[in-house]
């Protein structure tokens, strides 16, 4: 016997963690393939990047539910019942549905959901096999977050900014409440400007941990952040706050906007967001006046009925002010060089302009469809290179919304055969009963999953993944699990479109991909520095901006030729009645749980065991409330139910309400291990009247709600969590 042969082996690597979708850099040790151990990294840059999910990666890894096999419907769809079947089997009877389906009625009844984030991984092959099918209807969680931001900055300057925080002297977070266990890595940078004397500036209806922290905290009411920052611009154009040199040369439509900035005096935005005006006057001095001021994105104004107004005047401010492309302000950062982008594997010119408009959302709420990008294309290539740049895979998506109706109802359209990976879709869009319906309604539902989520159980077949990333791999994956690479590939070369997918191992994607860098990936990874080119600054001044008139559009010119308001405005969402006296928000993150996941996780679980609303005392002692009871959340449109917990840091006559609960653990109990008991997304509907017109973004920030004390729900069993 030789020592290779040894009974066991331990290896260490540098890994990043997929857990969340920041990506730490971290060291994972496995034994006999197993993960065992999570670690910081040993480089001071990033050693303080790590959170307790991060550590937590092995109990997730290796949890008893861990999916390892394909699995294929048994019973009735959503019953939970599934054979075991093998790969090759599962690919098979996938690409002949998905043939029969795409003979029946075209390719566009193919529907594919994805991962906010967190499965980037998968280098964009899917689109390449949508693009090369003809079906145009891509979803994901990005257009609630980050990709949608993206689009939108792209109609003010072309290109989605990143914040330089690292040499910042103001930094405003408009509700976004980063933590040590909540992307730690934005926490540190942010802790990093304080301690450097850098000013924060919080807007949020909360006293969050940022808010504790903060210069100044701007307590506004929900869902009205558009108004304030259109009073913001009101103090600096009449204090004469702005860059006026870089208004005159590279910006377009001041004039214009100077008129709409004269609607919202500060008495005005007062009384809509609830913020005292000298208050949201010495804010606003205080970030124009900064020498280096970022606004790093937010998902706040993502998930607004004013969504498109609200990133317009985010990215509106960073111009005016001098911030844009400079250091300590936004950076326009471009392509690297030696990368081949997502956009170019994903062949968006194989596609059809003719199937491309078919894209549900491109006639109604075009912002960020194919039908925006087309007419930013001639830019995008003049200015950074290429005509179909991705940014944060949000530039030319479906409308969620309506590729759920066209699922449930065949309007205006049948959408027949859906594929989600990495993706809870059920909970994750607004209208979690719409999705459902949807979800019921298919020839073929595919959920590519990690563990059985409630959508899963409603496929009717998944594979597993492994979590591959550009970092080491040091775990093994089962022997019938599939990487999303390898199911998109498997499944094109089963639907003809295998000279498109030649690749036998993702290192070979990863290689032609660096293939512009001259260097291979097994190079790249033997070098432990960073590859990032050195940033250069207003690169405009040789280029011009991304946009049609190749400036800062203030009022943008693609928006007015698609027929909508060329400027920002405020819109308000219905307000709070008699009968539903509260404004109920979405969202607030909790460290234990990345999004949906991680309720099965015994460790991470037993941190916040169950989902809890927050309510001012006042409103608890009105509405007969108690810390730790439960209570029902009714809206108009459904009811929930979670704890409450009183917190005196809450805006009176406001409700949070947790987004992703599901119970794990009620599997063969509830029905979808109660998808429905505490999901946000029940609460949230996506009438075309509660969409923002230009995307088609649902309202999850303040919509009326009333809640009413209950029993804890019936039929939560007390299963002890593994892990
Ligand atoms: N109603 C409502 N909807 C929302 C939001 C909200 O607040 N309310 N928030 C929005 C936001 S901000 C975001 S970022 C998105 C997030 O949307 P997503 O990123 O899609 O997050 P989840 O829906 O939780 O789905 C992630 C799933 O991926 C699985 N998974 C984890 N790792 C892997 C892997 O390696 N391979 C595969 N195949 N699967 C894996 C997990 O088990 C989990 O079920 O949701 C958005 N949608
Ligand atoms: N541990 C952990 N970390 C995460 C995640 C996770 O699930 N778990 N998810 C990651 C993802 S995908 C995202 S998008 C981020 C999101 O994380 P954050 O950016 O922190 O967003 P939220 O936690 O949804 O809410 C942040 C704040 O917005 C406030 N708020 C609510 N409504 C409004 C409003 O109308 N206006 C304003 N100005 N503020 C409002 C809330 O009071 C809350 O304090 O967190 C990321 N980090
Ligand atoms: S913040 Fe935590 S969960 Fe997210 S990537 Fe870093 S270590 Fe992983
Ligand atoms: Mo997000």
């Amino acid at each position: 016997m030789t020592l290779a042969q040894a009974p066991s082996t331990t290896r260490t690597g540098y890994t990043v963690c997929t857990i969340c979708d920041i990506g730490c850099q971290l060291r994972a040790t496995a034994v006999d393939g197993r993960v065992t151990r999570i670690q910081a990294h040993d480089s001071p840059a990033v050693a303080r990047n790590i959170c307790y999910k991060g550590t937590a990666a092995p109990k997730i890894h290796n949890h008893a539910d861990r999916l390892r096999v394909p699995l294929k419907r048994a019973g009735e769809r959503g019953e939970d019942r599934w054979e075991e079947i093998s790969y090759e089997q599962a690919m098979d009877e996938i690409a002949e549905r998905l043939g029969e389906v795409v003979a029946n009625h075209g390719p566009e009844a193919l529907a594919v959901s994805t991962s906010g984030w967190n499965t980037q991984t998968t280098h964009g092959l899917d689109r390449r096999f949508m693009n090369l099918l003809g079906s145009p209807n891509w979803i994901s969680g990005v257009s609630l977050c980050a990709g949608n931001t993206a689009a939108v900055n792209r109609l003010t300057y072309g290109w989605m900014p990143f914040p330089d925080i690292g040499n910042a002297n103001c930094v405003v977070l408009l509700g976004h409440n980063p933590r040590k266990h909540s992307w730690t890595p934005i926490f540190n940078m942010i802790e990093g400007a304080r301690k450097r004397g850098a000013e924060t500036i919080v807007v949020d209806p909360r006293v969050s941990e940022q808010a504790e922290r903060a210069t100044l905290h701007l307590q506004i009411r929900a869902g009205t952040d558009a108004a304030l920052l259109l009073g913001w611009l009101k103090v600096i154009l009449d204090e004469e706050l702005y860059d006026a040199d870089f208004v005159r040369d590279w910006c377009v439509g001041f004039g214009e906007l100077r008129a709409r900035v004269d609607e919202y005096p500060l008495e005005r935005v007062a009384e809509i967001t609830g913020v005292d005006a000298e208050l949201i006057a010495r804010a606003a001095r205080m970030y124009a006046k900064a020498d280096g001021a970022v606004i790093p994105w937010t998902p706040i104004t993502d998930q607004q009925l004013d969504s498109t107004s609200g990133i317009r005047l985010q990215s509106i401010l960073r111009a005016i002010t001098g911030n844009l492309d400079v250091v300590g302000g936004e950076l326009l950062s471009g392509l690297h060089p030696g990368w081949r982008t997502e956009a170019e594997l994903q062949l968006h010119d194989e596609i059809s302009p003719r199937q491309r408009a078919k894209q549900l959302g491109y006639q109604t709420h075009p912002v960020y469809t194919y039908r925006t990008a087309e007419m930013l294309q001639p830019y995008l290539e003049k200015v950074w290179g290429q005509p179909w740049v991705d940014q944060v895979m949000g530039c030319q998506m479906a409308n969620p919304s309506e590729v759920f109706r066209a699922m449930a109802d065949g309007d205006p359209y049948p959408v027949k055969a859906f594929i989600t990976l990495g993706n809870n879709t059920l909970l994750s869009y607004p209208n979690q009963h719409q999705i459902h319906r949807a979800l019921r309604n298919q020839d073929l539902v595919v959920a590519h999953e990690i563990f059985m989520t409630p959508t899963a159980m409603l496929a009717d077949s998944w594979a597993w993944s492994n979590r591959l990333t550009l970092s080491e791999a040091v775990a093994d994956a089962p022997e019938q699990a599939s990487s999303t690479f390898r199911f998109w590939t498997d499944l094109a070369r089963r639907m003809g479109f295998a000279e498109h997918f030649a690749w036998d191992s993702l290192e070979e994607v990863l290689d032609y991909r660096l293939e512009p860098s001259g260097r291979s990936f097994a190079e790249f990874r033997a070098s432990t520095v960073m590859d990032l080119p050195p940033p250069k600054f207003r690169k405009y001044r040789k280029t011009g901006f991304a946009t049609p008139s190749g400036k800062v559009e203030l009022a943008s010119s693609i928006l007015a030729d698609l027929g909508f308001d060329p400027l920002p405005y405020h819109r308000p969402a219905p307000a709070p009645t008699a009968a539903f006296p509260y404004r109920v928000f979405s969202g607030v993150r909790e460290d234990p749980f990345f999004q949906t996941g991680q309720r099965n996780v015994g460790v991470l679980r037993r941190r916040s065991p169950a989902p809890r609303f927050f309510v001012h005392p006042d409103d608890a002692e009105r509405d007969g409330l108690f810390d730790g009871d439960w209570a029902r959340l009714e809206t108009e449109h459904g009811q929930v139910r979670a704890r409450i917990s009183i917190q005196d840091g809450m805006r009176r006559g406001h409700v949070r309400v947790p987004h992703g609960w599901w119970y794990p653990e009620t599997r063969g109990e509830l029905d979808l291990a109660g998808a429905f008991v505490s999901s946000d997304a029940v609460l949230t509907v996506d009438t075309d009247d509660l969409l923002d017109h230009e995307q088609g973004i649902p309202h999850f920030k303040g919509y009326p709600g009333r809640l009413v004390a209950c029993e804890p729900p019936a039929g939560m069993s007390k299963t002890t969590l593994e892990g």
